[in-house]
């Protein structure tokens, strides 16, 4: 199976402090694990304020940005990158919305959040700042994507 670079792409997610507390990493990895989406890196990491604020730079002058960085080093959050096609479009219908207050049921912030403020997971918004975070969150590197199972998966 070929497809062009743009349409088989990589998107960071990370199951959040609250995410991880109240037990839903196996119910997010299951999501995109069935969904037929390629699991290419995953870790459990306590990152400090300084990591954060890199991470959420593009907020740093949001009335929310200080309670959002406490809460996001209130506890360990669970770090992963997935490859597929499209799954940056893909993988954020699978979130829902930012808000689980406009996110449908059948997504994970629509089945299991209520407030903004602890929408138990962060999925990247386009391929670029995929890259970006995935760069910031995996310095180490992530797997090699491995096109063997795709002929199960794409026409
Ligand atoms: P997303 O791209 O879905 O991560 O959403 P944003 O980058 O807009 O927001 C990042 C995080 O900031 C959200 F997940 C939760 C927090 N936030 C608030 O707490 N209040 C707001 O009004 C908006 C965002």
């Amino acid at each position: 199976v070929e497809f062009s670079n743009d349409v088989l792409s990589r998107l960071y997610i990370m199951v959040k402090p609250d995410g991880v507390q109240r037990g839903l990493v196996g119910e997010i990895i299951k999501r995109f694990e069935s969904k037929g989406f390629k699991l290419i890196a995953l870790k459990l990491t306590a990152p400090g304020k300084a990591h954060l604020e890199k991470h959420y730079a593009d907020l740093k002058e949001k009335k929310f940005f200080p309670g959002l960085i406490e809460y996001m080093t209130s506890g360990p959050v669970v770090a992963m990158v997935w490859a597929g096609k499209n799954v940056v479009k893909s993988g954020r219908v699978l979130l829902g919305e930012t808000n689980p207050l406009t996110s449908a049921p059948g997504t994970i912030r629509g089945d299991f959040a209520i407030d903004i403020g602890r929408n138990i997971c962060h999925g990247s918004d386009a391929v670029e700042s995929a890259e970006h975070e995935i760069a910031l969150w995996f310095p180490e590197g992530v797997a090699q994507y491995d096109r063997a199972v795709d002929a199960w998966i794409y026409e």
